[in-house]
C-alpha cells in the first residue's frame, strides 16, 4: 500500500539509540544480586518490553517468584543503576543516520514524534540533544497498555493531529510493529527481516533512508 507520510513516529531504544546494552548491564547486576546469571542472548527477550514485564521475564529465567512489593523494589533498584549508566550517554551514541534523518523530515514538513515504552525517554533525548527534533513525545509514563497495544502510537498521532493512515512507525521490536499495524499505520522494521516478519519493509538502520535521499549520515 502506498501512503503519504505526513508524520513519522519513532521508537527510541534500537532505532534512535542503542540503550539495550545499558538495560542489559543493569538487569544483569540485579540477577547477580539475586543469585543467578543473565546472558546477553536472554536479554533479547526484554527488548521493547515494559520494565514491569521485563522483571517478570527475568524472574522466570532465574526461577524465582516475588510478591508485588518486592518486585516494585527490584524494578526500582534496576532503574537506579540504569539511570546511573545513562549519565554517561552522549550524542556519539546516537545510531548512524538517525539525527540526519530526523532533520531531513523536519526540513520536508513531515511531523515527528517519539513513541517509546521507556519511562526514561525524556531524559535520554535530553542527554542526546535530540528533544527539539520531536514535536510530540509519548513515553512509558503516559500509556496504560504496552505494545503490541497501539495506544502509544495512537496518542502520538493524536498529538500531531495526523490521521493514523498518514503515519509511519519506525520500530525495532516485533511487538512495536504489531502495535503500529493495529493502529492502522505503516510499519518500517529497523533490524533483521527474520525477526521483523510482519513489517511493511525492513531496513538495517535509518542511515539507509538517508542514502536513498542523498543525505550524508554520521558514524
Ligand atoms: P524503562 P523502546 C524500551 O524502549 C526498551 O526497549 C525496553 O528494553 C525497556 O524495558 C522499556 O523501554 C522500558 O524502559 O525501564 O526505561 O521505562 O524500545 O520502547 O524505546
Ligand atoms: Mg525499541
Amino acid at each position: 500500500m502506498i501512503r503519504e507520510m505526513r508524520a513519522a513516529i519513532f521508537d527510541l531504544d534500537g532505532v534512535i539509540v542503542d540503550t539495550a546494552h545499558y538495560h542489559y548491564l543493569a538487569w544483569k547486576r540485579l540477577a547477580q544480586d539475586l543469585g543467578f546469571d543473565f546472558s546477553e542472548a536472554e536479554n533479547e527477550r526484554l527488548k521493547g518490553v515494559s520494565r514491569t514485564r521485563s522483571l517478570e521475564i527475568l524472574l522466570e529465567i532465574g526461577g524465582l517468584t516475588m510478591d508485588e512489593d518486592a518486585r516494585a523494589r527490584a524494578a526500582a533498584r534496576k532503574n537506579a543503576w540504569y539511570v546511573e549508566y545513562l549519565a554517561h550517554l552522549d550524542a556519539s551514541e546516537i545510531l548512524p543516520g538517525a539525527a540526519e534523518y530526523l532533520h531531513s523530515l523536519r526540513g520536508r514538513g513531515v511531523k515527528t514524534a517519539l513513541g517509546s515504552a521507556s519511562k526514561n525517554a525524556p531524559l535520554i533525548l535530553a542527554r542526546l540533544g535530540l528533544t527539539p527534533l520531536f514535536e510530540a513525545i509519548v513515553d512509558g509514563n503516559m500509556v496504560s497498555r504496552a505494545k503490541p497495544d497501539p495506544e502509544v502510537f495512537l496518542r502520538a498521532a493524536r498529538q500531531l493531529r495526523t490521521p493514523p493512515a498518514s503515519c509511519i512507525v519506525f520500530e525495532d521490536a516485533e511487538a512495536g510493529i504489531q502495535a503500529a499495524l493495529r493502529a492502522g499505520m505503516g510499519a518500517v522494521g529497523v533490524g533483521r527481516p527474520e525477526t521483523l516478519k510482519t513489517a511493511d519493509m525492513v531496513i538495517e538502520g535509518l542511515y539507509q533512508l538517508n542514502a536513498l535521499l542523498g543525505i550524508r549520515s554520521s558514524a
